[in-house]
């Protein structure tokens, strides 16, 4: 059997301001392909919303505000985004991109699409876990209205692509142990997530201390869990006033860090990974078809809340 080696890099990315063109935030894209192509990497991921700054800090009441609408692609590629698509094709590198995307019908979600070194889109995911809130909460330092701005995607599937089985999950996504074993169901060998985390958790600031920690315990128990690659990629530093996680990595099957972003601006990290360690879990300790016990899972999929023992 040939081998199957990937190189593979996670396209960290700095602030965006509100009023950054998006000519010139896919300029940026394509510094980071060009280093990727000097590097021989295959397969770029770049983070959630990649195309502009992270719009849900802000409440705008009028959801057919044309502000509001300049956040969202209508198509993709889109005309701004022509260009990254047609310089991944020449130097025949895949991606995966973040966009909001307002459908033909209005409705609105939090995408990511996986495009192959030819330029084709592959696989499309929308966001099923959204956080935050649907109303403006003026207590706030900042809002986080991914509630109101977006509506829920319904599934997780997987692709064959990358001589792999990709899926894809995004920010909140990835705190759920249900992506990772959904996608895992589906065979997924390489999970790609990009993220938006603001560092301050509002509801609970105790928790800001451990963005860091939260952020890499959740990836790399999903990979372990679920004998899988996981890369995770950052828009992290201080945007518009509000300090987001970097700490961009990629994660192997065995739990472990294999590269991991140094900085909280445009980086682009990279690592070799071989898809067939995947099987080193999957066909072992994570041996689905011979030791799940789905019989016994039932609360999973019938309800979502707690539901505790009778009081004595
Ligand atoms: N973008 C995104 O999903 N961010 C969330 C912030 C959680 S708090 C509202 C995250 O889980 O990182």
């Amino acid at each position: 059997m040939a081998e199957r080696n990937l190189r593979v890099a996670a396209a960290q990315m700095g602030p965006i301001t509100k009023n950054e063109p998006k000519a010139a935030v896919v300029g940026r894209l394509i510094t980071h392909l060009k280093l990727a192509s000097e590097e021989n990497v295959e397969l770029v991921v770049f983070p959630e919303l990649t195309l502009t700054t992270f719009f849900p800090r802000w409440f705008v009441e009028d959801e057919d505000d044309l502000e509001l609408d300049s956040f969202y692609e209508t198509s993709m590629p889109s005309a701004e985004t022509e260009f990254l698509f047609s310089t991944a094709k020449d130097l025949g590198i895949g991606f995966c991109l973040g966009y909001a995307e307002l459908t033909e019908s209005g409705e609105r979600y939090n995408t990511q699409v996986l495009v192959n070194g030819g330029g084709e889109i592959v696989g499309k995911y929308r966001k099923v876990h959204l956080p935050g809130h649907e109303e403006h909460e003026p207590w706030r330092e900042f809002q986080h209205l991914e509630r109101r701005y977006f509506k829920a995607g319904g599934s997780f599937p997987t692709w064959r692509a990358f001589e792999s089985v990709v899926g894809m999950a995004i920010c909140n996504d990835r705190r759920w142990s249900e992506t990772y074993r959904s996608l895992a169901l589906g065979g997924a060998e390489l999970i790609l997530i990009g993220y938006n985390t603001p560092i301050h958790y509002a509801p609970d600031p105790s928790q800001d201390r451990l963005a860091s920690f939260h952020s890499r315990l959740v990836m790399q128990a999903g990979a372990y869990q679920n004998g899988c690659y996981v890369i995770g990629v950052a828009k992290g530093g201080i945007e518009e006033g509000v300090e987001s996680l970097s700490d961009s990595c990629i994660i192997g099957p065995s739990g472990e860090i294999l590269a991991e972003a140094k900085t909280d601006g445009d980086e682009l990290i990279i690592a070799d990974i071989d898809l067939d360690i995947c099987k080193n879990y999957k066909q072992t300790l994570f041996d689905f078809a011979r030791y799940r016990k789905p019989e016994t899972y039932g609360a999973i999929t019938n309800q979502t809340g707690a539901i505790l023992p009778e009081e004595l």
